[in-house]
This record gives structure tokens, C-alpha cells and sequence, in this order.
């Protein structure tokens, strides 16, 4: 018997279920799609701040939505001025967020995530929250990196190093400003007084994977 029909249906089979799988995926699109400006905001520590989000229905939808926060850092409290909102084909909507940051909140910048649900569906939009550290500020070195490695400090403030790995780490200037030497196990740097205005990646001497930045501004 010639099995070349058999195979050929069954090749058919296949490719049509393909198909059909493929269509069933992507043909519906999501109902809820919106976009938020600004995309990154900063607050100091110990300080509130409100912001103005710009949301736009990158589709043609109309739905009322109820908004909330997803993720925020530590020590970080964000609410909406309006938790309900009606978001209409192609207006823009302002939505008036507020951003509480303890003064204890680690400096660093960090990603927040605001959801917004209508009618049982879930749309996320992402910003990121940038603390600006006011003080004094401690970066651990844990796992061959630093937390935070990219942090934005007011004039004035001071970082401190702390090394949480077994071997020894240093943060040390690019540019030869500054350098903790050698940190062993547990082991905290004297402090760094940032006191001008500029951006000053650093590095580890041992292992020059390693590297972190710190901007300092007015
Ligand atoms: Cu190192």
C-alpha cells in the first residue's frame, strides 16, 4: 500500500492545527493597552512628591478602570488620587499620583508597577522610581555586585561601602577620586563626602566586572 496520501493528510492536519493555535493566540488583541509619561520619576528620601501620569489608550477602547500600585520598594508608600478611572477612545487622561519615600528608603532606582484593571482585565505599565539619596548612604557589595550600583545623591551626601562577600572588594573611582581599598568580609569603608556636582562611576579594582555609579547634582 502507498502510504504518500496518508502522510500528506496527516502533514496537512498538523499544519492546519498550527494555524488554527496561531490564530487563536494572537488574532484577539489585548482590550486594554495604555501608555504612561513620564516613564521615570525621582523623589529624595524622607520626602513626598506628586506627579502628574499622562495615560493614553493606544487602542480604541472605552472602560471604566480601577488603578492601583503592583510593586513599590520598601519604604516607599504610593497611592492615586483617583483609584477609579474612565479611560475614553484616544483622550488623554491625567491621573495624579503621589510618592511618599521614607527616609530610610535605600537610594537607588528602582522599578514600580502600576496596574490598572477594567472588566476583569489587567494591564500593567512600568516606570521607574528614582530615590535620590539626601545623608549619608550605604551600598552593600553581596554576590560580586553592589545594591544599589546606580544612584543619583544630593551635594553634600556620603556613601558608605560595605563589603557582605567572603573575598575582598573595593569601589574605586574611575577617576581616581575616590577609592575605599581593600574591603574584607563584613567590612565597612570610611565615608565618602560627595560634595561636587558631577557623575563618578567606580569600580573594583579585583574584579573590574564590577562597577557602579553615583551622580551627584544640586
Ligand atoms: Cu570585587
Amino acid at each position: 500500500m502507498n502510504k504518500t496520501p496518508v502522510i500528506f493528510i496527516v502533514v496537512i492536519v498538523f499544519l492546519g492545527l498550527n494555524i488554527l493555535i496561531g490564530y487563536l493566540a494572537f488574532a484577539e488583541p489585548p482590550d486594554y493597552l495604555i501608555n504612561a509619561t513620564p516613564e521615570s520619576i525621582s523623589v529624595y528620601q524622607g520626602n513626598s512628591s506628586s506627579f502628574k501620569l499622562n495615560l493614553t489608550s493606544l487602542r480604541d477602547f472605552e472602560s471604566k478602570m480601577m488603578v492601583g500600585i503592583k510593586e513599590a520598594p520598601d519604604g516607599v508608600e504610593i497611592s492615586m488620587e483617583n483609584d477609579e478611572i474612565q479611560l475614553s477612545n484616544e483622550k488623554n487622561l491625567i491621573l495624579k499620583m503621589n510618592v511618599k519615600v521614607d527616609s530610610k528608603a535605600p537610594a537607588g532606582l528602582y522599578d514600580i508597577v502600576i496596574e490598572a484593571n477594567g472588566n476583569g482585565l489587567l494591564h500593567s505599565v512600568d516606570l521607574k522610581l528614582n530615590i535620590i539619596g539626601t545623608g549619608q548612604i550605604i551600598v552593600i557589595i553581596q554576590d560580586f555586585w553592589y545594591f544599589p550600583n546606580n544612584l543619583t545623591v544630593r551635594t553634600g551626601s556620603e556613601i558608605i561601602w560595605i563589603n557582605r562577600d567572603l573575598v575582598g572588594h573595593t569601589a574605586t573611582a574611575d577617576n581616581g577620586e575616590f577609592d575605599t581599598n581593600m574591603l574584607q568580609q563584613n567590612q565597612a569603608s570610611l565615608s565618602i563626602v560627595f560634595d561636587k556636582v558631577g557623575v563618578y562611576p567606580w569600580f573594583c579594582v579585583p574584579h573590574p566586572q564590577m562597577v557602579g555609579a553615583v551622580k551627584v547634582i544640586e
